[in-house]
């Protein structure tokens, strides 16, 4: 398979006219500080689009995953409410707006949690492998995973691609998906070696800021995949980053091809997380580890800034990888400092490129939890559900959808307006048109994906 057929395609989370600052993740600072404030989900959708149209520029194949269809009414039936779609909303506003804010998530919207992905040249069947997030962790982020599975598997319905429900809803097989997974190789189309990495084991219980991933789900992954076991590395990250605030890896690392950038305490074990990576690259690729010294960019600073959630990008055109940051690392002076002197050596990072996505970044999301990063051949992209692949035109398109749909100012007391509801649902109908995107309704996707894993192990597959 050749460099120029296979690439990786970022598929972004649409921005939902229900983003809002519910305070709802323990352990992530922004989300935490930046709780009550009153958002815009019309800036947040314009700055998401924003980003996805200067990679289409550059050349990049960019795709995009729609929001959910939130509120979640399933979840307020579930906690009791009853009666029509008005009256749950009043009810829970009067009697639990945590219930309500939690049924209001746009959570979504962070596709780098929503499923890990394996490229076809990893795995043993040769397919494309994709397995939904359980979220387990947090509340309104578990809510997530039925609709991820029916969204993916509306986009990757063909053969080629395997599809596996959410591990088991349980704190052992905790899992957040891609923000704790990254993918070495020579190039994108050659075999990789998958790096998993984990906070906690199954069974332990950790002090501090919750680990949410644990080694066993990793494992499940790994296994499910048909990952070549020589070429799975599963690394613990440190507690004392997850006790800083980076309640994933992405906010410590972020890596891509043969390139490695992390903070020095990004890893319980550094040396044996880079001598297990150099093994399984077995000679294909010689690992390039930049390590980011907590003397000259202290751990607080990394995350407040989010240096490493950035992508990591083979610019069309440039030798050297492309650093795309968000604004926050450019208004920290360490970090601002620290990618000066990075692109001024001649290591594997020849610039860095700021982008504006502050509205979701002050609940802890930046250009690296936006995108779920899926390597894909020409067959496979061909393969895919066109609709969610981007240009121009779409992008215009879908702007058009958020200037007429979306709010520029949303509070928790919003959510209490059971107008706000239709609004969200016609929004979300709009964009589905405009990606052309037909989604199975859960009835009929319970169906499917019950008798898919009873007779084949993965959804659709
Ligand atoms: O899971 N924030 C998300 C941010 C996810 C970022 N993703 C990655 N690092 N890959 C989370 O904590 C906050 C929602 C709120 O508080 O309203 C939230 O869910």
């Amino acid at each position: 398979m050749s460099e120029s057929t296979t690439v990786e395609v970022n598929f972004d989370g649409l921005i939902g006219p229900n983003h809002n600052y519910g305070g709802m993740s323990d352990g992530n600072l922004a989300s935490q500080s930046n709780a009550g404030d009153v958002s815009n989900p019309r800036e947040a959708a314009l700055q998401g689009l924003e980003k996805m149209r200067m990679l289409v520029q550059a050349g990049f194949v960019q795709g995009v995953l729609p929001p959910l269809a939130r509120p979640n009414f399933d979840f307020l039936l579930s906690a009791g409410f009853t009666g029509s779609d008005s009256a749950m909303i009043e009810a829970a506003a009067k009697t639990s707006p945590r219930l309500l804010k939690t049924a209001y998530s746009a959570s979504s919207m962070w596709t780098a949690n929503a499923a890990t992905v394996s490229p076809s040249a990893d795995t043993q069947d040769g397919r494309l492998h994709l397995t939904t997030a359980n979220l387990s962790s947090m509340l309104h982020r578990s809510l997530e995973h039925p609709d991820t599975t029916a969204s993916l598997s509306a986009i990757f319905e063909d053969e080629s691609f395997a599809i596996h429900a959410a591990l088991p809803m349980h704190a052992d097989f905790a899992d957040e998906g891609a923000a704790n997974h990254v993918r070495l190789c020579a190039d994108h189309g050659a075999e990789g070696v998958e790096l998993f990495v984990y906070g906690r084991e199954a069974g332990e219980s950790v002090d501090g800021f919750p680990a949410r991933q644990t080694q066993l789900a990793s494992q499940s992954i790994a296994r499910s995949h048909g990952l070549n076991p020589e070429r799975a590395v599963f690394a613990r990250q440190s507690k004392r980053a997850i006790n800083a605030g980076a309640f994933h890896n992405d906010v410590v690392c972020v890596g891509t091809r043969d390139t490695l950038f992390f903070h020095e305490h990004a890893f319980e074990d550094t040396d044996a997380t880079l001598e297990a990576l150099r093994r399984a690259s077995d000679g294909q690729f010689e690992l390039q580890p930049v390590m980011v010294p907590d003397a000259e960019v202290p751990l607080e600073d990394a995350i407040r800034s989010y240096l490493f959630n950035s992508q990591l990008l083979q610019w069309p055109g440039e030798d050297r990888l492309v650093l795309l940051a968000p604004m926050e690392t450019q208004e920290t002076d360490s970090t601002r400092a620290y990618c000066e002197r990075l692109v001024a050596s001649n290591g594997p990072i020849g610039r860095v490129h700021y982008v504006d996505v502050r509205q979701s970044m002050r609940n802890g999301g930046g250009p690296a939890c936006l995108r779920l990063r899926v390597v894909m051949t020409a067959a496979e992209r061909a393969a895919c559900h066109q609709g969610v692949l981007m240009d121009e035109t779409k992008i215009d398109a879908l702007q058009d959808v958020v200037r007429t749909h979306y709010r520029d100012r949303l509070s928790a007391g919003d959510l209490a307006d059971p107008a706000f509801a239709q609004e969200c649902l016609t929004a979300r109908e709009a964009q589905l048109k405009t990606i052309d995107l037909v989604i199975l309704k859960k009835i009929i996707f319970c169906f499917l994906l019950f008798i898919g894993t009873l007779t084949r192990g993965s959804i659709f597959s």
